[in-house]
Formats: structure tokens, sequence, C-alpha cells
């Protein structure tokens, strides 16, 4: 019985490692976050000048790239004002000069275009490996809709890739495998 218990809280713990991970994934707001559904182009994003659709991923066998002034931006997606979301993205690439962003940008109204305000994540170096960029956001109070902007300014140059985007509501644990637990042993 001692071996059983021991074996259960071991099977509750890679629970409550696994879930949180797999609600992450499942909640991801991005569409197409990896950049491998399309034919020609990635569906659910828009490509301006100076952009490529690679064929190397950090997952998959896609990412998206820029080489000079232009930008990729996703379509928008809806938020709620004041909630935190967790937002991450992979990079790799050589940098040369100017500057390179992901923009993540809040709008006012549901069709992303009554802009708020940004949270600039500069990419400034050579990433000869795929390396993560991740942080926590708020949304603005009066924020209803949210786009990623992956953009190179005037006189920027280089070849920067990137991939896997994530964002999501962190929310409240979910309390159901704490009364699992309770209802296994009580
Ligand atoms: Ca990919």
């Amino acid at each position: 019985m001692g071996h059983l218990k021991i074996g259960l809280i071991i099977f509750m713990l890679f629970l409550c490692l696994i879930i949180p991970i797999a609600n992450a994934e499942n909640n991801n707001l991005i569409l197409n976050p990896s950049l491998e559904q399309g034919i020609g182009s990635p569906d659910h994003w828009f490509a301006g000048a100076n952009t490529y659709w690679s064929n190397e991923g950090h997952s998959g066998i896609h990412s998206i790239g820029l080489t000079g002034e232009g930008d990729w931006r996703s379509k928008a997606f809806n938020v709620s004002g004041n909630a935190q979301y967790h937002f991450e993205f992979w990079v790799k690439g050589v940098y040369y000069s100017g500057e390179f962003y992901v923009y993540v940008r809040w709008f006012s109204d549901p069709d992303a275009s009554s802009f708020i305000s940004q949270v600039p994540f500069r990419i400034m170096g050579n990433y000869s490996n795929w390396v993560c960029v991740n942080d926590t956001l708020t949304a603005p109070a009066n924020a209803m809709t949210c786009d990623i902007f992956f953009r190179a300014e005037p006189g920027a140059s280089g070849d920067i890739l990137v991939d896997d985007f994530l964002m999501y509501e962190m929310v409240e644990e979910d309390p159901a495998p704490i009364l699992w637990f309770n209802q296994l042993f009580y």
C-alpha cells in the first residue's frame, strides 16, 4: 500500500507538471503560431516588404524571416482589459544594424484599428541557435484586441527568423487535481 501511495503521489506531481503546459498550448491566442500551415505563405500572417517564409523552424519546418525594413503582422485576436498574459517566441539569425522588433500591440476596438500602445521586444545580436524570449504582459484597461508585429525599422539590416509564438491568459490554478487527491485518500 505504501508503494501504491508513493506511486500515486508521483503520478499526481507528474500531472501538476504536465497539465499547465498542455493548457498553455491549447489556450494559445495566436493563430498558426509555428508558421507551419499555409500554401505559398503562412495562413493568418500578413507579409510586408523584405519578408520571407523560411524553410527552417524552431519546431516544424517553417518560421518567418525579415532582412530589412518591413514587417510581418499576425491576425488580431481578442484580449481582456487588465488581464495578464504570458508571451513568448523563439528567435534565430544574423543581425547587422538598425532596429528589429517583435511588438505586441494593443487595440481598443474589435477590428484592431484603434491603436493604444505596444510592448517592444528588441532583437539585437547574432543568434546561431534558437533563443526563447518571454515575458508577462498586462493588457491596458481598454484593450479589446491584440496582434503581433514583427518589424524591421528603416535602415535595419540582417536576417532574423522568429517561430513558435505563444500567448495565453494567465489564470488561477485549476483546483481539480487537488480535489481528486483528497478523494483518493480520505
Ligand atoms: Ca515552425
